[in-house]
C-alpha cells in the first residue's frame, strides 16, 4: 500500500513498516567467508557454518531488488589490521576456538583485513562504488565512519540482513536503534548456527512493541521495493 508522501506500508511485525523513499539503505552484515565457509572464524569457534547458507539466495535476491530502485547497498565486514592492533585482548583470548584471531588458516589468517577468508562470499560480492565498512567490533557503528555514511546520504532508516542474528546483527541493530535510526530486520536474510537463537533474536526485536525495530519478510520487503519502482516509473 502505498501513501502520497514518498512512504510505503511493508507489511511486518509488530506493525507496518512505513519505508521512506530515498531515506532507506540496505545494511548486509558480516557475509564473509569467515562466517559461511568451513575453515574460518565460525568455524573454528565450534560452529556448524552450513547454518548460514539458507540466507545467501533470499538476500541475493533482496540485494538485486534495491540495487535496481537505487536503494543504496552498504555492506560489512567483521576483521582485524594484520598487527592485530585493533583486536582487544579480551576479544583475542577468548574461549578455546580451535583457531585464534590471526592464526593461519586455509582461507588465509583468520579474520584479518585483506585475508581470502575475510572478504564477502562471492554470490553477494558488492559491485563498484558500493560502501564497505569494514569494522572490529560486532556492531557496525563501533570504531566506524558508518554514521558519518548514513548522513551524508540522508539515510535515517535501515533494512537490515546478515550474519549472525543474536551477534553482529543485533549489535548493529540496537546501535542503530540508540542513535534513532529505524531497523527493518529481514527474517529471511539473517542467519544464525543456533535455530534457537534465531527465533528468539527475532523475537526480541520486535517485543514491547518493536523495542529495537521491525522484522518483515524478504518476500514482503522485495514487493515494497517493487512497487517504488513501479511509482517512480509511472507517470503521475
Ligand atoms: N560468532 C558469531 O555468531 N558472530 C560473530 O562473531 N560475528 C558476527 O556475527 N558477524
Amino acid at each position: 500500500m502505498t501513501s502520497p508522501d514518498s512512504r510505503i506500508e511493508v507489511p511486518a511485525e509488530p506493525t507496518a513498516f512505513p519505508l521512506v523513499e530515498g531515506a532507506t539503505a540496505l545494511i548486509v552484515i558480516d557475509m564473509q567467508r569467515d562466517f559461511l565457509l568451513p575453515g574460518g572464524f565460525g568455524e573454528s569457534l565450534g560452529n556448524d557454518v552450513s547454518l548460514l547458507q539458507r540466507v545467501v539466495e533470499p538476500l541475493a535476491g533482496l540485494i538485486a531488488a534495491a540495487r535496481a530502485v537505487g536503494v543504496p547497498v552498504i555492506h560489512t565486514r567483521e576483521g582485524h589490521l594484520p598487527d592485530l592492533s585493533d583486536c582487544p585482548p579480551a576479544k583475542l583470548h577468548r574461549g578455546a576456538p580451535s583457531k585464534r584471531i590471526g592464526d593461519p588458516g586455509p582461507s588465509g589468517r583468520i579474520l584479518v583485513r585483506g585475508e581470502y577468508g575475510h572478504d564477502i562470499v562471492d554470490e553477494l560480492r558488492p559491485l563498484p562504488g558500493e560502501v564497505v565498512i569494514d569494522k572490529p567490533g560486532k556492531g557496525a557503528f563501533y570504531a566506524t565512519d558508518l554514521q558519518q555514511v548514513l548522513a551524508d546520504a540522508g539515510i535515517t532508516q535501515l533494512i537490515v540482513t546478515g550474519v549472525t542474528t543474536e551477534v553482529c546483527v543485533h549489535t548493529t541493530t540496537r546501535e542503530a536503534n540508540d542513535r534513532g535510526y529505524e531497523c527493518l530486520v529481514v527474517s529471511d536474510c539473517v542467519g544464525s548456527y543456533f535455530p534457537e537463537f534465531q527465533r528468539v533474536g527475532l523475537e526480541m526485536v520486535k517485543a514491547q512493541g518493536g523495542i529495537f525495530g521491525w522484522v518483515a519478510s524478504s518476500d514482503d520487503v522485495v514487493a515494497a521495493l517493487a512497487s517504488l519502482s513501479a511509482r517512480t516509473t509511472t507517470p503521475a
